[in-house]
């Protein structure tokens, strides 16, 4: 069966960064997240017994490395669906790869829709939310719309360690306004930063003790709708997590210039009146969070900022879902 899914990205309000368990990706620390309408991934997977290797094709390019965590995360679902042929996994962004925009989030997500799916498995939500946190920790959070909050779990198998939705989109409409100021790939990848930032940092177990009160805070005013509220912890469990990068050994600063004028920005147009405050995630990219009301406002103050490679302006998106299922022509062959 060729099984087609589409999920889509999210921003982190209280972020995720450290992992308790690096083998079994379990983070260290909880996260909440927005869900994005307008950034997503859609993913094609078959399985065949006519297929020697699996195989990936990301954006209409065939991608090596990459295929090697997909190959990872394919052999945990074939080993949960009893199955061994190998797959073709066709997977398409319709936002910058890779680059602090959350496509490893969608990407997994949709991947764990699509493959268990393809794979004859029959998944709830919060199956699929532990599935896809094993490919990245993030894509637990993108099986679900709206606000989402992911639990780091106790448990050392990490069967309680996946995410849920905590408010509908439709119940406080929020929109974000990302600012791309450079859209490459970025040289230092999530897992790979997080694993020196926990090894070298001597900040680290404080942003991992701190974490709980960010946590119990944004639940707060996501249930009150108190956007200043949210934005205080916003922008303070962001500022946290670049300090804590800073503070690595060697530091990772995943900034430019134009994401630090942004940031003033954002601070100038909040203290004008305007609701907004910002978020960034590893890379240079720069998210305004909005009341959907005031979303023209924000996107028009960013006029004559040349750093500004490309703007996105999104709602809140809603759950990963399966678009479409086929029987294919070759496995009915
Ligand atoms: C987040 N980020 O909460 C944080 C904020 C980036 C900065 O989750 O190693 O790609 O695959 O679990 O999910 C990006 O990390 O990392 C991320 P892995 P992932 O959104």
């Amino acid at each position: 069966m060729k099984v087609t899914s589409l999920a889509h990205a999210n921003i982190a309000l209280v972020k995720y960064w450290g992992k308790r368990n690096a083998e079994l990706n379990l983070p260290a620390v909880g996260s909440i997240s927005l869900t994005l309408d307008a950034l997503t991934t859609r993913t094609t997977v078959e399985f065949s017994s006519h297929l020697e290797n699996d195989s990936l094709i990301l954006n209409g390019k065939s991608v090596q490395a990459k295929s090697i965590r997909v190959g990872k995360f394919l052999d945990l679902v074939r080993s949960m669906a009893g199955i061994n042929h190998k797959a073709t996994v066709v997977s398409e962004n319709n936002f910058p790869t890779g680059s602090g925009l959350a496509s490893s989030a969608s990407g997994f997500a949709a991947l764990a829709m699509a493959a268990s799916k393809a794979a004859g498995l029959e998944l709830s939500q919060g199956q699929l939310s532990l599935l896809a946190r094993q490919g990245s920790g993030s894509a637990a959070r993108s099986i679900y719309g709206g606000y989402v909050e992911m639990f780091p779990g106790h448990k050392v198998d990490g069967s309680d360690s996946f995410a849920m939705k905590i408010k509908d989109e439709a119940e406080w409409p929020l929109s974000v306004v990302v600012c791309v100021t450079d859209p490459k790939e970025k040289t230092i990848g999530s897992t790979h930063g997080m694993n020196v930032t926990a090894k070298t940092s001597p900040y680290y177990d404080n942003w991992v003790q701190s974490s709980t009160s960010d946590l119990l805070e944004m639940r707060d005013a996501i249930e009150h709708h108190d956007f200043d509220y949210l934005a205080t912890i916003t922008e303070r469990s962001c500022l946290k997590m670049h300090g804590l990068m800073l503070s690595a050994d060697p530091g990772l600063l995943y900034w430019n210039s134009t994401t630090t004028e942004l940031i003033h920005h954002v601070r100038a147009l909040r203290a004008s009146g305007i609701p907004v405050c910002f978020t960034i995630d590893a890379g240079p990219q720069v998210k305004m969070v909005c009341p959907t009301e005031y979303v023209d406002q924000v996107e028009k103050s960013l006029d004559g900022i040349s750093g500004i490679h490309d703007t996105l302006v999104s709602s809140l998106g809603g759950d990963a879902r399966l678009i479409e299922e086929n029987v294919s022509l070759t496995s009915a062959a």
